[in-house]
């Protein structure tokens, strides 16, 4: 078993091999895993969260890959969250995401952590704020969080960001798929990523019409045209985000990290009394509440009250 004290210094020293065995720990979830966040948790750097989003295969991987160069080359320390979509979009991301990152995997100062969510659902946030906990303790200078822009939690974790930029390309299909999810709102910089492939200028023009009508009286969001295999526009994009940060009020970010919170206590408390009942009501009484609402003794919202209602007993006769 480690010794969490040791670990949470190692973090804090941003030592590689730590922050790999902090991560891997979370990643199980135990109470060791707990004792290790709590320890870490008042010690929080000063990191920038960027979200990075958009339809599968836009480029998302490619561009964080040039951010990562760029941002190296300020002599920025970074950590990757890299939300991987369920199969059905494209299988073997994963790997993917790893390969393409892979020129950084010798360095240091880029640490990469990938994230299924599949099995996951509702629990990103938290697995997602975790990660960053971790990050932030290890004092990295900017968490870059890419999620693909499909599914509902997907997004809502891209929300959490202080600053979120939202990939497009000239392909067809895009504007759809982005404004139908409501993405359009929420973006900080829009990327027009593929911009060698055809169509781009036009997709440019929509996109600034679109924003132009959409967003009437507000700061239109800077529209940024990158090639990302060839780094193209990735300086203008860094520079986009320094100049967006440095403008940002401190109460916007607020009630962003706000909203994070929210998430991961709900989800912090969710497993928490999912682990109370497990511990209350044994696998065999499961069973048999089943067989019961299965045979209609009895129907599956009483069974639940029963369980609950089990719960609150066990913590009243306790306390007395
Ligand atoms: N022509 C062109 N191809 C690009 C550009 N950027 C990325 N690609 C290619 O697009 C494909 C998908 O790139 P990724 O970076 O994996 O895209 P992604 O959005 O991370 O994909 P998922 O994580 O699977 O959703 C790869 O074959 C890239 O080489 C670009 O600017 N122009
Ligand atoms: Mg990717």
């Amino acid at each position: 078993m480690p010794d969490i004290a040791d670990l949470i210094k190692g973090v804090l020293r941003d030592d590689v091999r730590s922050v790999a065995r902090a991560i891997s720990l979370v990643e199980n979830a135990d109470d060791d895993a707990q004792a290790l966040l709590k320890g870490l948790f008042p010690h929080r750097g000063e990191s920038l969260i960027l979200g990075i989003t958009g339809a599968p295969g836009s480029g998302k991987s490619t561009l964080v890959d040039q951010l990562i160069g760029r941002l190296r080359a300020r002599g920025k320390k970074i950590g990757i969250v890299a939300v991987d979509p369920s199969s059905p979009f494209t299988g073997g991301a994963i790997l993917g995401d790893r390969i393409r990152m892979m020129r950084h995997s010798t360095d240091p100062d880029v640490f990469i952590r990938s994230m299924a969510t599949r099995g996951h659902l509702g629990g990103l946030a938290k697995a997602t704020g975790e990660a960053i906990s971790i990050f932030e303790a290890a004092g990295k200078d900017v968490i870059l969080v890419e999620t693909v822009g499909v599914g509902q939690d997907e997004v809502e974790v891209v929300k959490l960001a202080d600053l979120i930029l939202v990939n497009l390309t000239p392909g067809a299909g895009d504007d759809i798929q982005i404004f139908k999810a409501g993405i359009m709102e929420i973006a900080d910089i829009f990327v027009l990523n593929k911009a060698d492939t055809p169509g781009a200028n036009r997709v440019e023009i929509q996109l600034k019409a679109m924003l132009e009508l959409g967003l009437k009286d507000k700061d239109l969001p800077p529209v940024v045209k990158t090639v990302a295999t060839e780094g193209k526009g990735t300086d203008e994009l860094v520079q986009a985000v320094f100049n967006l940060t440095a403008k940002k009020e401190r109460a916007d970010l607020a009630a962003r990290r706000k909203k994070l919170i929210a998430w991961m206590l709900k989800d912090i408390t969710q497993e928490k009394l999912y682990g109370l009942i497990g511990r209350a009501v044994k696998a065999s009484e499961f069973e048999r509440y089943i067989e019961k609402i299965f045979s209609r003794k009895i129907d599956p919202y009483t069974a639940a009250d029963e369980i609950v209602a089990r719960l609150t007993d066990k913590r009243s006769r306790e306390k007395r």
